[in-house]
Parts: C-alpha cells; structure tokens; sequence
C-alpha cells in the first residue's frame, strides 16, 4: 500500500437525502486506515493518512464523515476483520437466527441471503436448520473463510446491479441480512434500492447498525472511522427507507458493538408503536439539531486527555501497559490520542491474521492474548471495551494474579 490512495471525495451533500447544508462537529485529525494492520515487512513504510471529520445533515438527521476512502481500498486490500472470533458475537448471531427462523417460519423453500456476510459466522446457524443461503461479501479473507465452511459466497460488493442479475437468475430473498454493513456504503441509496429489488414481496429485510444516540451519548468516538460512512438515528434510517419504497416497520435495540439497532423492513407499511416512540423520542431530544452535538468535540477531547494523563502516570511510576483488542476503534483511540510503544508495549489479540502485524500508524505490536500472563503488565487497556464482559471472563487468571483493566469509554476507568 502506499500513499497514493486517492480519496473518492470529499462530500458537500448529504449521501441520504441530498441537502447540502451539512454542519461539521468534530475532526479527529488525520486518521491511517485503521484496519489496514502493518506487516514486519512494511513496518519502515509511512501510513496513508486521510482527514476525519464528522458532520450532521439538520435535514434527515444523518451523520456522516465529510471524506471518502474508496471500498476496494478499505474491503478489498486492507480488511482483516473476521467476524467468528467473539463468542458473544457468535450468539447475538444465533438469537437472531433462530427468532427469524421462528417468526418467518422459514425452511427449506425459503432463501436467506446476507449482505457483508463475513465469514459466514451468521448464515452457518441456517444452513445447520436446512434453510438455503446466500452469502456476499468483498473481503477476500472472510468470503474465503465461508466458502471453506460449505458457506455458498460471491466475493462482490453488493448494489442495484448485482440485485438485478440475482433477480434475473430467480433469486429474491425471504429475507436480507444485513448487519453492520449500511453504515460502510458509501453509495446508501444505491445499496437500499439493491435490498428492494432483491427481497421478496413478503419478505422481511433484518437490518443491524450502532446506533448515533448511543454513540453521542456514551461519548463512543473510536467508532468513528474512514470505512463508517453513516452513524443512524431512526430517523435517518426511516426516511431513507421510505425513499424507496421501503417501511422501516419494528426495532429492537441490542447492546452489541455499544448499543445498536435492528430494524426490520418491509414493503408493506405496518409501523408498530416502538418505531414510532423512538420518533417521537428523537425529535424531542433533538438528534436533527446541531445543539445535540455541540459539547461532543470537547468531551471527546477529555477521554483523549484522561485516558494519557492516566497512562503516564502509570509509566512514571514504571508500571508496565498493554492493550486488549486489535480493534478497528483500537486504532481510532490510539492514533488519536498518539499513544505508541512508549505506553503500550503490545496488544493482544485472538485473531491470528492480525497477530504479528502493527497497529496503523503507531505501529503497536500485536500478539496473542497468552502473552498477557506470560508478560504479567501491571495494566491493560481495553480497546475492545464493547466485548468487555466476554474479555474479563476470558482473561481471569490476570485479573486474579493482580492484574488491571483500564476501560477507555465513556470515560477512562480502572476496574
Ligand atoms: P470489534 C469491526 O470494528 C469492524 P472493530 C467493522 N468495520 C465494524 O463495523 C464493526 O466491527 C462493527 C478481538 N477479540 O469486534 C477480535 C479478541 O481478541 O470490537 C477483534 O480483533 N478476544 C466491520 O474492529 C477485536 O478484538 C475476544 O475475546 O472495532 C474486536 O473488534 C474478543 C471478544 C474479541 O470490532
């Protein structure tokens, strides 16, 4: 990789509805891709670097970054994220299979389809019942990953045209799949009208993204980064549904990745009463108004502030860090904060295809999650703070022996 990444552009109107008043409310300066983990071999290489900023559109309430990295560059070349490697994951998975599979009653008719479907962690639990599936996704590791698993995969970026050719071959789906993948679109209209080709006339669209009150409001500024285009209100969510055709008509809200929603979207409208209590709750609160996130910068700038003062503090006393979680929002607090190898000494990590690479930019080295007893560091520092439970659990003989975790969100704390 190197530094001649062109940027697609750099936007000045709303990637959903078009309005070209959007209002800029933080920077987080200069950012590398955060998931595109350093190999020894290029670690003498400088990151590309690309601005992050973030900004609100007052006429759909949709946040977006004002920059765009283009998809093959962040999907294709640099993506080493697979999706099978947290148990907890793994079960918020298989919940949401087996209540799909329950209230569709889908079977062997039916065809479920997933759009950014990794390594197959999800469309593995319907296959197990006997229920077709189809799994797309770019990422060359993960897709690979899913076919070796009997995971039937098209390594293909997901819009109106391959809609239309699947649509063409006979295939609409019972139900779509799609979970943290709207937010990385960056053509969203050109991927919705894509969902509404292929889905079914009955058929159900099961649809996750973290959700923006969640993030402004637990102060969860690592998750903003080049490969997240949009942070949805259900607002947002709502109009751009409507805009094609689309009723965005039940939601749950789940703690996964710091809060997220699942909406379900059909053809026909049938909005039942949670939909619109979060409506009506939104515009209350004001989550189309600028006033919402006037304080964040600063408070994002205080996380950044405590968090060093604490590590410092730790390092003049001699006491050894290292981190947990190879995160992509591990990389966004890193790089943002400048925390490097004078803090940190690794981070730990149970993805092998991210072990002994870098993390961008500050060039952290990454090992496995052994290395922490083995190396007893006086503190860790979670990077992956929305798998906090399952972590804890996992590393409890650290814990026992004396060791310390420092959670970094919403606000800096020992536990
Ligand atoms: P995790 C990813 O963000 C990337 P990241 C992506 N862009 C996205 O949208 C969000 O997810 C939703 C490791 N780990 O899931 C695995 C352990 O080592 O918070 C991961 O490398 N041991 C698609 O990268 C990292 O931590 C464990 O026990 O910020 C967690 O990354 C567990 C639970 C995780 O997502």
């Amino acid at each position: 990789m190197n530094d001649s990444i062109a940027m697609t552009g750099v936007a000045t109107a709303c990637r959903s509805c078009g309005a070209s008043d959007l209002v800029p409310f933080l920077s987080l300066g200069r950012m590398p891709l955060v998931d595109a983990f350093v190999r020894e071999e290029d670690r003498a290489e400088p990151d590309p670097r690309f601005p992050l900023g973030v900004a609100l559109c007052p006429s759909c309430s949709l946040v977006q970054i004002l920059e765009t990295v283009p998809p093959e560059t962040l999907f294709v070349e640099n993506y080493h994220y697979f999706s099978s490697f947290s148990d907890a994951l793994l079960d918020h998975a298989r919940r949401n299979v087996e209540s799909l599979i329950a209230s569709r009653g889908l079977g062997a008719e039916s065809l479920v389809i997933e759009l950014a479907s990794n390594d197959g962690y999800l469309l593995q639990f319907f296959r197990d019942r006997g229920i077709p599936v189809l799994g797309i996704d770019p990422s060359p590791g993960p897709a690979e990953a899913a076919i070796a698993k009997g995971i039937p995969t098209l390594r293909e970026f997901f819009g109106v045209e391959l809609a239309w050719r699947l649509r063409r071959e006979g295939r609409r789906a019972d139900v779509i799949i799609a979970n943290n993948v709207l937010a990385h679109v960056p053509d969203l209209n050109g991927f919705v009208a894509g969902i509404g080709i292929l889905l079914a006339d009955d058929g159900v669209a099961a649809i996750e993204a973290p959700y923006l009150k969640d993030l402004i409001d637990r102060c969860e500024f690592d998750t903003i980064y080049h490969e997240h285009h949009s942070y949805f209100s259900v607002t947002a969510l709502s109009a751009l549904f409507r805009r094609h055709g689309l009723s965005l008509n039940r939601l749950e809200h789940h703690p996964i990745h710091g809060g997220s929603l699942r909406i379900f979207v059909e053809r026909r409208e049938n909005t039942s009463p949670i939909v619109r209590e979060y409506l009506a709750r939104e515009e209350a609160d004001g989550l189309a108004r600028p006033a919402y996130y006037r304080d964040f910068a600063a408070r994002v700038a205080s996380v950044r502030d405590d968090l060093l003062r604490l590590l410092r503090g730790i390092r003049a006393r001699g006491g050894r860090i290292a981190a947990y979680g190879a995160a992509a929002k591990g990389s966004v607090l890193l790089n943002y904060a400048g925390i490097g190898t004078d803090l940190i000494e690794f981070v730990a990590d149970r993805n092998i295809h991210k072990q002994w690479r870098y993390m961008p930019g500050v060039r952290i080295p990454i090992r496995a999650p052994e290395e922490i007893l083995r190396e007893m560091p006086a503190y860790v520092l979670l990077l992956a703070w929305n798998f906090k439970d399952e972590i804890l659990r996992q590393q409890a003989a650290y814990r026992e022996r004396g060791g310390r975790f420092i959670v970094p969100i919403p606000r800096p704390e020992i536990i």
